[in-house]
């Protein structure tokens, strides 16, 4: 029997390692990293509503003096939490959990991912003195001059280099499963997986240079100063590749995993895969979207940055089409009907697919925002107002955050052998997201467009009209209903995993969508790392080779030296 000729759906339940069950110790170093991420959310949730609050002149904050001295402290903590480590986190642990659940087999070598996590933990650690000290109270974008602690700078590049070494990790499993496995194509799961780690190697030797050849120095005094335009030239080439490192890992399990949960399955392989490789190849050379308006850097070198946007645009829409026709494949199947009657059979009373769907459904706005950053006339409007905030609460803190969450709803039962602390208020929960963020994030919009300035606390503000206080409130009332509706996330969790054990029976498996097709008539070249990583150099030397020589060439220190300090 050839690879064309095998039944449509035999051999993937086998191949995709649905037989190999993780030992007691792999799913408590899973488990471990997904508390530190969800305590990292919860901590970090706090200071999101107090923000809230104070558009409409609530201001919390003097409650909390002397702990948080101001505004822009708890907005630090906000963003370095919730943006950059619950969701470092929460990756890691995750996508451990698809490499070895997807290829069936443990980590070749574990010790090298415990070794990620601890560096992480390490970084973690290092970063909250100074942030929860006020000497690193810079927004979570860092950019020069405002000037941290040094132990912020190194805790940050001890994460990064945690996720580094995990994500070779992820690697040397995937390569020792191909040498066993010749001429198979690698299970989606895993590849997925291993396509976002690898992407964020090269994505953050951005800030690793920044960090280490540039703000490290200035903040230990052993330069005058620092360049802005370069640093901020260096923060962007990884901070907006950060965004789809944040955001694959909800597509792996929209793509692998969602569909199984709905009763169906994936729609094409060939089609999730090539958006993957899509993104490994134009995440990163997109950067000055975020610096449109940024003095110094050329107009063409812009508009190449915005082409290339649109370019990343596609894969979201491909993502768009497979993942809806993989769940009305699941629907129909469940009895729906219609031509978006279907919608109604999904199985919305499963909280982690119903979380998962309302992200997903939230991202179709979220997409449309970010369509309207990406035009570079329409980002002149509403670059750094409030409208940006509203952008990325649709995209990160709900197409991603929400799926996370939803994700958890079965990944804790799975890794702690328990049941879901009551599945009625996690599905109160994930309504409650989804509405909350409705408010909170239109209401950003349109304060946007009004021209409010973002990281502003304009409860303070002396110049806002009056047509901007329903917008405010608004801003307040989302806010409350997404704190109750994180604090019950972190009651479900805390509950969940301090439950009774159950009998295995009633503790949920790791769901991995079959595709339609046998993923062995997948064409090859949509399993090879080599061709893709060729394109990536390519397109990145590029689009950001002859900017980063001139900039590098033409770098002054000028800018605040060693005294200077904002807040
Ligand atoms: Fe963005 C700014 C452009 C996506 C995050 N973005 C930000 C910032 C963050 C962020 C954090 O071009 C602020 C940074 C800062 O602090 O300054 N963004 C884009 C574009 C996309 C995009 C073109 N952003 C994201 C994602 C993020 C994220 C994803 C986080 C995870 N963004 C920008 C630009 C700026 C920017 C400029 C700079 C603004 C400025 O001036 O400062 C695209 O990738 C979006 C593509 C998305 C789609 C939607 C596809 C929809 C899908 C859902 C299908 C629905 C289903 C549901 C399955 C095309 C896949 C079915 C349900 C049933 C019930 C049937
Ligand atoms: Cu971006």
């Amino acid at each position: 029997m050839t690879a064309t000729d095998t039944p449509p759906s035999a051999a993937p339940e086998r191949r995709w390692g649905n037989g190999y069950e993780l030992t007691k110790q792999e799913k408590r170093f899973i488990a471990g990293h997904v508390y530190v991420a969800v305590l990292a959310l919860t901590v970090g949730s706090l200071f999101g509503p107090l923000q809230s609050f104070e558009y409409s002149g609530i201001d919390l904050y003097g409650l909390l003096d002397p702990v948080i001295k101001s505004y822009y402290q708890g907005l630090s903590l906000h963003g370095v939490l919730n943006a950059l480590v619950w969701t470092t986190f929460f990756i890691v642990g995750f996508t451990t959990l698809a490499v070895i659940k997807g290829l069936g087999r443990p980590l070749s070598h574990p010790k090298l991912n415990l070794a990620g996590f601890w560096v992480m933990v390490a970084g973690l650690l290092m970063a909250a003195v100074p942030l929860l000290t006020n000497t690193a109270t810079v927004l979570y974008t860092f950019y020069a001059p405002l000037k941290a602690n040094w132990a912020f700078y190194l805790g940050l590049v001890l994460v990064v280099v945690g996720s580094w070494i995990s994500g070779w990790g992820f690697m040397l499993t995937l390569a020792a499963w191909r040498k066993d496995h010749p001429g198979e194509r690698s299970p989606f799961i895993a590849m997925a997986g291993v396509v976002n780690a690898a992407m964020w190697q090269v994505a953050t030797l951005g800030v690793a240079v920044s960090i280490l050849t540039m703000l490290l120095p200035w903040t230990l005094g052993l330069t005058d100063g620092t360049d802005p335009k370069l640093s901020r030239t260096y923060f962007w080439f990884t901070g907006h590749p950060l965004v789809y490192f944040w955001l694959l890992p909800a597509y792996l399990s929209w793509y692998g995993m969602l569909p199984k949960q709905a009763g169906g399955k994936l729609f094409s392989d060939s089609l999730a895969r090539f958006s993957f490789w899509m993104f490994f190849i134009v995440s990163v050379p997109v950067g000055f979207h975020h610096q449109f308006t940024d003095p110094g850097v050329p107009q063409a070198w812009k508009f190449i940055h915005a082409l290339l946007t649109y370019s990343v645009f596609f894969p979201s829409l491909l993502t768009a089409f497979t993942v809806i026709a993989s769940l009305e494949y699941g629907a129909r199947k469940r009895g729906g009907t219609g031509l978006v009657g279907w919608i109604r059979a999904l199985p919305w009373s499963d909280p982690s697919v119903t979380a998962q769907l309302l992200a997903a459904i939230l991202f179709l706005f979220g997409g449309v925002s970010g369509l309207t950053n990406a035009s570079y006339n329409l980002n002149l409007v509403v670059h750094n107002t409030a409208w940006v905030p509203g952008h990325f609460h649709l995209t990160v803190a709900t197409a991603v955050t929400l799926s996370f969450i939803g994700i958890c709803y079965w990944m804790v039962p799975y890794l702690t052998g328990k049941a879901l602390w009551r599945p009625k208020v996690a599905l109160f929960q994930a309504w409650s997201w989804f509405v909350g963020m409705i408010i909170f994030s239109n209401a950003m919009h349109m304060l946007g467009l009004l021209g409010a300035p973002r990281r502003t606390p304009l409860g303070e503000a002396p110049y806002t009209p009056d047509s901007w206080d329903g917008h405010l409130m608004r801003v307040s009332i989302g806010g409350a209903i997404l704190l109750v509706s994180v604090l019950t996330f972190t009651t479900i969790i805390w509950k969940t995993a301090r439950g009774p054990a159950v009998a295995p029976e009633l503790v949920p498996e790791v769901p991995i969508a079959e595709s339609l097709r046998d993923p062995q008539q997948t064409p090859e070249w949509l399993d090879r790392f080599k061709p893709w990583l060729i394109g990536a150099v390519v397109l990145l030397v590029i689009a950001y080779g002859p900017q980063l020589v001139d900039q590098i060439l033409h770098m002054s220190l000028n800018a605040p030296g060693p005294d200077f300090t904002p807040w």
